[in-house]
């Protein structure tokens, strides 16, 4: 889902409203239920369809929409099929910029080499003033 369509259902001007995965593609967002781990609310096997996108060990952008002024950025990653298991792909980084959206630009990809050539998926969580959210991409190559 892009983010002009969450414009015109007018999630952005919502009380409730906390941050939207851009980039890569997200499996799903659903406001209410974003504070579910580990993927925001929704089955993180149903990837089918999505667009895939690699993800290099020396890093890749993630782009976020975010509605909340502050927020600490944590950035995982799952090897497919085991998808309960997370790994740390970089330091928690603090965002203070304000809202609206935010590219962090080089998020490094697993830096083990048994996942290189292996699907996995990335799992963000946005520790803020609501709690910990969870937005969780659709399917990557590393390399
Ligand atoms: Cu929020």
């Amino acid at each position: 889902m892009h983010f002009k369509n969450l414009l015109l259902l007018g999630v952005f001007g919502a009380a409730s409203a906390h941050f939207i995965l851009e980039v890569p593609e997200s499996i799903g967002f659903d406001d209410d239920n974003e504070g579910i781990f580990p993927c925001g609310g929704f089955d993180q096997s149903h990837r089918a369809g999505l667009p895939e996108s690699p993800w290099p060990k020396k890093g890749a952008p993630i782009g976020v929409v975010t509605t909340h002024n502050e927020a600490i950025w944590e950035f995982k990653a799952a090897v497919v099929p085991f998808t309960n298991r997370w790994v740390s792909l970089s330091r928690n980084i603090t965002q203070t910029a304000g809202l609206g959206s935010v590219c962090f630009s080089n998020i490094p990809g697993p830096k083990n080499p048994l996942w290189y050539g292996r699907k996995g998926v990335i799992q963000i969580a946005q520790h803020g003033h609501d709690g910990t959210l969870y937005q969780v991409s659709s399917d990557f190559t590393s390399f």
